[in-house]
């Protein structure tokens, strides 16, 4: 035989094995052609995302928006962030789905299918804002592991479900209950079946929360597969790591949930802060509960350019974790003055909040437009990089976009 023709079969069997199927005009590829069935997966198509998103990794997949891409006020599908820290469950069968509620503090354990959870528990709709809580990690200096986020990793949508706190009232709790902890289907990288790839919770108060959810619905529709279908905890305004996709069980905890990455250095500030660099023990690193005051100028895009004597609209969206925002600006100076931006009210406790201004520029150049945020305490956004800590987490400096006038 031919050298040529003997690596062609060679190669073929192997394609044959990884396709799982007989490649039936197999002989007459082109030499060096790769089927489509090998080709890379489109992550694009897979999941149905603006191609202007950013895929920081595909193993997990990571894929974070841009700050223009954000610009709806209910965030859709198409351009909301994919934070993944295992693969996808596979083969999801929503009719056979069920949610487990255990754990120290549950008077008895008790299990439901999807169609009890949405026939027992009145539903709600809530828009909710999850952002990771390492976006803007890129930013820090000496740089943190991990994704390098930009600003895109946050999402306001609309989630329908039915109330955590409704849920635990019938199954009942006992007095001793501190935190839940959330359990999800996701395989871990090493797909190791006794390893979670996170395992995250919240202290009973936020459990309890009215908007605390056990969602089944994204934007009016089943919750697209990489965003948790069939069943979702949302608990906005805190890192969406609390946010458990895929999930089958809560655990009612006796002790603060102790389940993948709610432990170490994972989700976690130090409890002071330190200089940039320094080591710091596990035992003085805090959860991180509430994310803090931000905003993001999702109109125009960074770069744009306008005609001089034109003035700018400006818009974009601002939240405050658990607290609402209070007052909006914008400054063109580098931060040297500001100027009052209109603000709308949040849809309901938890949802971003929509900003807009008319800026005027006093002649040719280049410009900054820095956005600032202050809350209902009158905290405002730090204007530049706040506190570095090891894993990068919490960068709510003010965004800017460069803007030059013509
Ligand atoms: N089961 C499970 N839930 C999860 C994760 C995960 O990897 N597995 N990632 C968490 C993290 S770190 C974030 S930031 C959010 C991201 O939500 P999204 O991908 O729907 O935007 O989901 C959280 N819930
Ligand atoms: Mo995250």
């Amino acid at each position: 035989m031919k050298r040529r023709n003997f690596v062609k079969k060679a190669v073929l069997g192997t394609m044959t094995s990884v396709i799982g199927a007989e490649i039936v005009f197999g002989t007459t590829l082109p030499n060096g052609y790769i089927p489509l069935g090998l080709q890379d997966p489109d992550p694009f198509k897979m999941f149905d995302k603006d191609r202007g998103m950013e895929v920081l990794n595909d193993k997990p997949w990571n894929i974070e928006a841009k700050a223009h891409l954000l610009d709806d006020k209910i965030t859709p599908n198409s351009s909301m962030f994919i934070r993944n820290n295992g693969l996808i469950p596979e083969n999801i069968d929503a009719s056979t789905w069920t949610l487990t509620i255990d754990g120290e503090s549950v008077k008895q354990k008790k299990t439901y299918s999807l169609s009890e959870l949405k026939s027992k528990f009145p539903q709600y709709t809530y828009q909710l804002t999850l952002e990771c809580g390492g976006n803007g990690r890129s930013e820090f200096d000496p740089p943190a592991k991990g994704n390098q986020w930009t600003v895109g990793a946050v999402s306001c949508a609309n989630w329908t479900g039915v109330r955590l706190r409704d849920i635990l009232a019938d199954v009942g709790v006992k007095e001793d209950a501190v935190y839940i902890g959330y359990h999800a289907t996701d395989v871990h990288l090493s797909r190791d079946p006794n390893k979670e790839p996170i395992s995250r919770g919240a202290p009973m108060q936020k459990a309890l929360q009215d908007e605390t959810l056990i969602a089944f619905q994204m934007n009016g529709k089943d919750i697209p597969l990489a965003h948790g279908y069939p069943l979702r905890l949302v608990a906005g305004g805190w890192p969406a790591s609390v946010s458990g996709k895929w999930i089958n069980r809560i655990s009612v905890r006796n002790v603060v949930h102790d389940g993948t990455k709610m432990t170490g250095d994972a989700y976690r500030v130090p409890c002071n802060p330190v200089a940039p660099g320094e080591k710091v023990k596990d035992e003085d690193m805090c959860i991180i509960e509430s994310m803090p005051l931000k905003s993001l100028i999702t109109y125009p895009k960074t770069g744009a350019t306008i005609s001089t004597g034109k003035t700018l609209d400006i818009r974009g969206h601002a939240w405050a974790g658990e607290l609402e925002v209070s007052k909006m600006e914008y400054s063109i100076d580098f931060g040297s003055t500001w100027r009052e931006c209109t603000l709308d009210k949040p849809a309901n406790r938890l949802a971003w909040q929509h900003f807009r201004a008319s800026v005027d520029f006093p002649k040719k150049g280049y410009y900054e437009v820095w956005a600032k945020a202050t809350d209902t305490r009158g905290n405002s956004q730090p204007m530049l990089l706040p506190g570095w800590n090891p894993k990068g987490y919490l960068n709510n400096a003010c965004h800017r976009i460069a803007i030059k006038v013509i």
